[in-house]
């Protein structure tokens, strides 16, 4: 038969983050790793729950809502509660924002030199329905442990030293960036281990795809509308396909692999937009920057926008370079 017999060098996550401190020589200590590590445990965690969730009663609200006033359903408070945990536990980390919390946590007494910012579970509408639903996560440098405190995290996302996502989906993927490109992996149930399917991931520097959610479009401004227009009703006659799960993670996920482009824009009821800078807009533009795209609110290179509050929004455009300079042309004329 032509069929190749599996391959006895596996690359996993572990394997990968260890030769990337390697690399790094003298200068590692070998923290990030464990952080990542921790990390790389609450995913696989966290995606047995989702996976379960409509067979142990995880599906539905908690009977509680968060800081952005919304119903936390249960896996977000479980997803929430595995993450804290663990974080805590890994002692790297000294400080944590999660969109479920109102205020950043300090870990007391902790010496981790690393802030981790996060989305426990990314897309909640989306749960309840078996669709795709997501991690995200971002981790800045604390200088010293001992003064840990939110300013460690109000940081551009341009500071950030590794970012990444987990999706829950028809299969699990881990996506992540320390800076040097982009790596994604995908969980072997049977192993139970992250294995490296998509080494340096490059976005095409032109897509197909645009992925907005256009029912907003009686609130969009002008540029968003006009730039939307020109893609559906092309010069060419080859107007753009409209994918749009409402899972961040998902969305940006194809947008990675196949190219185009994702927004979540300002408008005239969200005045700046609805994702979150922190643990939504910065990891997400870090990795896209990472892969060789490019993130803008329209106006403004996003890992350039200095936080004021930790659960700050800002409008997001991602993706392939061309697909997001066309968008940010809209913007420069409107100005
Ligand atoms: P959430 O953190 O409450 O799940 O909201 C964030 C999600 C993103 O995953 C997604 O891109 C966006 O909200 C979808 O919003 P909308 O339903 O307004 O299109
Ligand atoms: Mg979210």
């Amino acid at each position: 038969s032509d069929l190749e017999p599996p391959t006895t060098d596996l690359i996993t996550l572990t394997r990968h983050i260890l030769s990337r401190q390697r690399a790094l020589g003298e200068e590692a200590s070998g923290d990030l790793t464990l952080l990542l590590i921790a990390i790389q445990v609450t995913s696989k965690y966290i995606a047995s729950n989702v996976r379960k969730a409509r067979l142990i009663n995880l599906v539905g609200l908690a009977g509680a809502s968060n800081v952005q006033g919304e119903d936390q359903k249960k896996l977000d408070v479980l997803s929430n509660d595995i993450m804290v945990n663990a974080l805590s536990a890994s002692g790297k980390c000294s400080v944590m924002v999660s969109e479920e919390v109102d205020e950043a946590i300090i870990v007391g007494g902790s010496k981790g030199t690393y802030a981790v910012v996060f989305d426990p579970l990314d897309g909640s509408s989306n749960i309840d329905a078996g669709v795709n639903v997501g991690t995200i996560f971002g981790i800045y440098k604390v200088e010293d442990p001992s003064k840990a405190s939110v300013a460690d995290v109000l940081k551009p996302g341009r500071n950030l030293v590794a970012a990444g996502y987990t999706m829950y989906g028809s299969s699990c993927n881990l996506v992540l960036s320390t800076g040097q490109g982009v790596d994604g992996f995908t969980l072997d149930e049977a192993l139970g281990e992250f294995i490296l399917t998509h080494p340096d991931i490059k976005i095409p520097s032109r897509g197909k795809i645009y992925s907005f959610n256009e029912g907003n479009s009686l609130h969009f401004y002008e540029p968003t509308n006009k730039y939307l227009e020109s893609i559906k009703y092309p010069a060419n006659g080859k107007p753009y396909s409209a994918r749009y799960i409402g899972s961040m993670v998902a969305d940006v996920h194809r947008t990675l692999l196949y190219g185009g482009i994702f927004g979540y824009p300002d408008d005239k009821k969200s005045k700046d937009g609805k994702l979150r800078m922190l643990y939504e807009a910065f990891p997400m533009s870090f990795l896209t920057e990472q892969a060789g795209g490019v993130a803008t609110t329209g106006t403004q290179r996003i890992l350039d926008v200095v936080p004021k509050n930790i659960h700050g929004r800002c409008p997001v455009f991602l993706g392939s370079k061309e697909d997001v300079e066309d968008l940010k042309k809209f913007y420069d004329d409107y100005k």
